[in-house]
C-alpha cells in the first residue's frame, strides 16, 4: 500500500531527515477526533495535536462546517485598504478573549510571521515615539520563534541559526536559558531555581544601556526546546526589569495561547502581562494557517497619528485576515467557549504530570518537564550517536504502537488533545514505556 518512493521525492520536506523519511514513510491519508489513519489503513493516536496546533482534535464538524460554508461564500478578498466581514468579526472574538487592554490584533499566517511582526511593531513603536535609538531586540537561549530572519536571529536553538550565521539581523543579544537539569530536573511543573536568570536581562541592559533596548521576546514556556517552564518568579521579575528600563515584554504564545496552559493565553495563566503576544497554531485549531499579534492599547495608539489618510504600519501579508482562515478561527472560538475547553485542558493537568512522571525512575530518562498539557520526557543521548535514540523512539511508536510522538533529539514532547481521555492516555503512555524499555 505504501506509495513509490519516487513519488515523495518532489517535496523538500521541513525539519526532516527527507532521505531517511522516504524509505520507508509515514503517510496520514485522513483525521478524525483524536486519531490520524495512515496510507496502510493503520489508526494513530495522536498525542502531538497535530503539531501543538489541533487542541479540539482533527475534522472537528464545527470547524469543517464553518470553513465549507466560507470557501463559498468569499473564497479570498483583500484586506489591504479594503476588509471582510469574518476577520473583523475575528478580531472582535480573539481581543474579548485576551487579557485586559489587549484591543488590537494584527493578522499574520503562521508563527513565524506574527514574530517578525512583533518585532517590526516593536521598532515602529518606540519610533513613533521619538525614540528611534531603541533598536536592539533581545531573545533567550533554546527559545524558538520560528524560521524567518528576524524570528532566528532572537531564537536560541543552534542547529537553526549556525549555518545562517554572519546573516542574522544585527543588534541582537540573547540572556540565559532558564533550566539546568542540576538544579531543576524532574521539576513538577515551575521548578523553583532559577528565577534569578531573569537578571540577565538586567546584564545586558547595563552593558547597552537599558534605552537603547526595544524588546525582549521570550515564550512563557518554551516548547520546542523540549518544554521549559519558567522558574518561580522568573516571568514577574523580566516585567520589573522590562518596565524598569521601558523595554517592550513579548510573550511568544504561539504554542500556549488558546489552552495548552489551562487558559486563554499564558500571560493570564501566569498573572504577567507583556505588551505584545504573538499567536498562530490554536486560533484556527491548525485547519487553515493563520497567526495574529495582539498589541495593547499603548502600543497601538502610538502607531494612530499623523493625517487620517496616511497608513500607520507599512506591514502585511496578502493572506493577512483570509476569510477562510478567519472562518475557521471564528468556529474555533466557538467551540472552545461552548465546550468548556480551556477548563477541560485545567483538569487533566494533574494525571498528565503524573503519568509523565512515572517515568522519571526510568534507567535511560534524565529529566521530565511539564507544564499545563505540556509535557517532555528527556533520554539520555546513546553514546557517540545523540538524537538516535529519539528518532528511532518515535519511529517505533508510529510503527509498532500507533502512536504520534515528537521528538527533538533524544527529548519526546508531548502535546495531547485539550479533551483528551484518561483511557486512551494510560494506553497511550504504556507504548511509550514499552518502547523505552526496549529501545537500545
Ligand atoms: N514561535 C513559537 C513559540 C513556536 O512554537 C513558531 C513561533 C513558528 O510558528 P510557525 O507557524 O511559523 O511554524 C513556533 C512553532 C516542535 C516544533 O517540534 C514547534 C514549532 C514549529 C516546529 C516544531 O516543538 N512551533
Ligand atoms: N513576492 C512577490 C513578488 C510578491 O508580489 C508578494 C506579494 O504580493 C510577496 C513576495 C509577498 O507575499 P505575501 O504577501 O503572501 O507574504
Amino acid at each position: 500500500m505504501s506509495a513509490p518512493a519516487e513519488k515523495l521525492d518532489a517535496f523538500w520536506m521541513p525539519f526532516t531527515a527527507n532521505r531517511d523519511f522516504k524509505k520507508k514513510p509515514r503517510i496520514i491519508t485522513s483525521g478524525s477526533g483524536h486519531h490520524y489513519t495512515t496510507q496502510d489503513g493503520d489508526r494513530i493516536y495522536d498525542l502531538f495535536a497535530g503539531l501543538w496546533t489541533t487542541g479540539l482534535g482533527h475534522c472537528h464538524p464545527k470547524i469543517v462546517e464553518a470553513v465549507q460554508k466560507q470557501v463559498a461564500q468569499l473564497d479570498y478578498s483583500m484586506t489591504f485598504q479594503s476588509g471582510n466581514d469574518k476577520s473583523f468579526a475575528l478580531a472582535e472574538r480573539v481581543t474579548g478573549m485576551a487579557p485586559e487592554g489587549f484591543n488590537h490584533v494584527f493578522f499574520t499566517n503562521s508563527g513565524s510571521e506574527s514574530v517578525d511582526t512583533a518585532l517590526k511593531i516593536a521598532l515602529g513603536y518606540h519610533r513613533a515615539r521619538g525614540e528611534g535609538n531603541r533598536t536592539r531586540l533581545i531573545g533567550r537561549e533554546r527559545g524558538y520563534h520560528g524560521v524567518n530572519f528576524g524570528g532566528m536571529s532572537v531564537g536560541g536553538m543552534v542547529p537553526n541559526r549556525k549555518v545562517f550565521s554572519p546573516n542574522l539581523i544585527p543588534g541582537v543579544d540573547h540572556i540565559r536559558a532558564t533550566m539546568d537539569i542540576e538544579h531543576t530536573a524532574f521539576s513538577r511543573g515551575q521548578p523553583e531555581w532559577g528565577a534569578h536568570l531573569a537578571d540577565d536581562l538586567e546584564r545586558l541592559a547595563a552593558l547597552h544601556d537599558g534605552s537603547n533596548i526595544a524588546a525582549v521576546i521570550v515564550e512563557p514556556v518554551a516548547g520546542s526546546a523540549g518544554v521549559l517552564p519558567p522558574p518561580v518568579g522568573y516571568l514577574e521579575r523580566l516585567r520589573e526589569i522590562c518596565d524598569k528600563h521601558g523595554i517592550l515584554l513579548i510573550f511568544d504564545e504561539v504554542i500556549t495561547a488558546f489552552g495548552r496552559v489551562g487558559k486563554a493565553f499564558a500571560a493570564e495563566r501566569f498573572g504577567v502581562m507583556p505588551d505584545i503576544i504573538t499567536t498562530a497554531k490554536g486560533l484556527t485549531n491548525g485547519v487553515i494557517p493563520m497567526g495574529g499579534v495582539l498589541v495593547r492599547d499603548h502600543v497601538y495608539d502610538a502607531f494612530m497619528q499623523g493625517p487620517d489618510y496616511m497608513i500607520e504600519l507599512f506591514h502585511g501579508y496578502t493572506y493577512s485576515g483570509h476569510p477562510v482562515a478567519a472562518a475557521a478561527g471564528l468556529a474555533a472560538m466557538d467551540v472552545y467557549e461552548e465546550e468548556g475547553i480551556f477548563e477541560q485542558a485545567h483538569a487533566l493537568e494533574k494525571p498528565f504530570e503524573d503519568l509523565l512522571h512515572s517515568f522519571a525512575d526510568h534507567d535511560k530518562v534524565i529529566d521530565v518537564r511539564n507544564f499545563g498539557l505540556m509535557g517532555a520526557i528527556e533520554m539520555a543521548p546513546r553514546e557517540g550517536t545523540p538524537g538516535a535514540r529519539g528518532i528511532e523512539t518515535h519511529k517505533r511508536c508510529f510503527w509498532e504502537e500507533k502512536l504520534m510522538v515528537r521528538n527533538g533529539m533524544d527529548i519526546l514532547s508531548f502535546s495531547p488533545f485539550l479533551n483528551s481521555k484518561l483511557d486512551d492516555w494510560n494506553k497511550a503512555f504504556d507504548s511509550v514505556r514499552r518502547v523505552i524499555d526496549s529501545i537500545d
